[in-house]
C-alpha cells in the first residue's frame, strides 16, 4: 500500500475506535454498578501522530517510532460539562507519562489532547511519574497528587530493581495552564497511593497516605494513613494515623491504598480502595468500598465485605495480570463514573449513582473474618429469603420440596 494511502487508513482505523459508541454489559449485572462492553482508553487511542513519523522523506516505511505500550490508571473529572481523564500513558521504553482526554459523555468518545502533559520538572525528579489522582480543593485549585519513583542514592549497583516512591504534586485552575509544587513530605520512608482529600479538615489540608518501607512491600505500614499538613507548598504532613487496616485473610491482606479522592455523600465520605492478595498467581488486586464519617475522616463508619470491583473475563489478563486499580472517580449530580484500569494496560468505566453507592456501603455484610461467622451471615440471608419466598408464594429457584 502506498503511504498515503496507509496513513489514511491508520487515521481512519483510529477515528473509528475512539468514537465507536459503548454500550453496558448486561452479563455482569449485579445491581451495584454496570460495567460497559468496550474500554474507554487503550494504547491505540493514542494519536497516530504520536507514534508514527508522517514524513515519508524521513520514514517511507511508515513505521512507528514511538510505540504506546498502555493507557491506565487514570485521574478522572467532571468539569464544565466535560469528562476529563489524565491517563498514566506507558510508552514502549516503560516511562509513564500524563495525557488528558476528553468525553462528552463519560463512557465514550475519549480524545486524546493533541501534546502529552510535560509536568514541569524538578532538581533530582523521578524516573517515573505515574498514577495521578486530580481532586477539586475546597481552595480553588485542582491538585494533581502522583507517584514519583526514582533509584535512590547509595542503591546496590547489583540490584537494578531498589527504587524509592514518592508523592508528586501540580495544581491547575483549567488543566491547561500546571505548577509543580514540592514533592509531599511524610514521616514514612516512602509513600506510593497518597490522596488529597477535597476540604479542610480542621482548618488544615488533610492527605490519606500509604506508608511504606519499601519500594513494593509496605512492610510495618499497616495500611491506608491520614495526615495533616499546614499548606501544599510546602505539604508537609504531621504523623500518619491508620485509618482503615490490612486484615488478614481479606481482600486486603497483603497492601491497601486510597483510589480517588472521597466522594461527599449525605451519609459520609465515600471512598473507592484497592486491596492487594498474594497467592501463586501473584498479587491479586481488586476494589473495596468504605464510608467515614463527615466530620471525622478518620473514623470508618462502613466497610461492605469484600470485594467491589475485581477483574473479570479478559480484564484479567495483561501486562500485571488479575489487576483492578482504579484512581480516578467523576461524579455529576448523584452519577458516579469509576474509571478503573485492568491489569495495568488499559481503561474501563462503570457507573453507579450515590444512592445505590450508599446502599452497598451500608447494607452490605461487612467481613466476618472467619469461615463459620461468614457461612452464618449467608444463612441468614437464605432463611430470610425462603421464609419470604414461601409467605409470597414465589419460586426463586429453591429446592422443590421446599416450594
Ligand atoms: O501493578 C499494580 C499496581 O501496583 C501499584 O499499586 P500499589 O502501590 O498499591 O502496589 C501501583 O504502582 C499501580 O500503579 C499499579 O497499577
Amino acid at each position: 500500500m502506498k503511504f498515503e494511502a496507509k496513513l489514511k487508513e491508520l487515521v481512519a482505523r483510529h477515528e473509528q475506535l475512539i468514537t465507536r459508541p459503548n454500550e453496558v454489559d448486561d452479563s455482569h449485572e449485579n445491581g451495584i454498578y454496570k460495567r460497559y462492553k468496550n474500554c474507554v482508553l487503550t494504547r491505540a487511542h493514542a494519536p497516530v501522530f504520536w507514534r508514527y513519523d508522517i514524513n515519508p522523506e524521513t520514514n517511507p516505511r511508515l513505521l512507528e517510532r514511538l510505540g504506546v505500550n498502555a493507557a491506565m490508571n487514570s485521574g478522572a473529572i467532571y468539569l464544565n460539562g466535560k469528562f476529563y481523564l489524565v491517563p498514566r500513558m506507558e510508552g514502549n521504553d516503560r516511562k509513564s507519562f500524563f495525557a488528558i482526554a476528553e468525553s462528552p459523555n463519560g463512557v465514550d468518545n475519549f480524545r486524546i489532547q493533541d501534546r502529552p502533559l510535560l509536568i514541569p520538572e524538578l532538581p533530582n525528579d523521578g524516573t517515573n511519574l505515574y498514577d495521578m489522582r486530580l481532586v477539586q480543593h475546597e481552595d480553588g485549585w485542582i491538585y494533581g497528587i502522583f507517584c514519583v519513583e526514582r533509584r535512590p542514592e547509595g542503591a546496590p549497583a547489583s540490584d537494578l530493581s531498589v527504587a524509592e516512591a514518592q508523592c508528586g504534586i501540580v495544581r491547575t485552575k483549567d488543566l491547561i495552564e500546571w505548577e509543580r509544587l514540592p514533592d509531599f513530605q511524610s514521616p514514612s520512608p516512602q509513600q506510593r497511593n497518597v490522596v488529597l482529600h477535597p476540604e479542610f479538615v480542621d482548618g488544615k489540608y488533610a492527605w490519606y497516605t500509604r506508608p511504606q518501607d519499601g519500594f513494593i512491600d509496605t512492610g510495618s505500614g499497616g495500611g491506608l494513613g491520614f495526615a495533616l499538613s499546614e499548606s501544599t507548598n510546602p505539604a508537609i504532613c504531621g504523623p500518619e494515623q491508620i485509618i482503615n487496616s490490612r486484615v488478614y485473610h481479606t481482600i486486603k491482606e497483603v497492601k491497601n491504598g486510597a483510589g480517588a479522592a472521597p466522594i461527599k455523600t449525605p451519609k459520609g465520605w465515600l471512598h473507592i480502595a484497592h486491596g492487594v492478595r498474594n497467592c501463586a498467581s501473584g498479587l491479586r488486586y481488586v476494589l473495596y468500598a468504605f464510608v467515614t464519617d463527615l466530620n471525622d475522616p478518620t473514623k470508618v463508619i462502613a466497610e461492605p465485605g469484600g470485594h467491589f470491583i475485581a477483574p473479570l473475563g479478559g480484564e484479567r489478563v495483561g501486562d500485571v495480570s488479575n489487576v483492578v486499580f482504579s484512581n480516578g472517580i467523576a461524579v455529576r449530580g448523584e452519577e458516579v463514573f469509576i474509571y478503573y484500569a485492568s491489569c495495568d494496560t488499559r481503561m474501563h468505566v462503570a457507573t453507579t449513582d450515590i444512592p445505590t453507592l450508599l446502599d452497598y456501603a451500608f447494607n452490605t455484610p461487612s467481613d466476618a473474618l472467619r469461615t463459620g461467622p461468614c457461612t452464618q451471615q449467608r444463612i441468614d440471608l437464605v432463611e430470610r429469603n425462603l421464609a419470604y419466598a414461601k409467605a409470597q408464594g414465589l419460586d426463586v429457584g429453591q429446592e422443590s420440596s421446599w416450594r
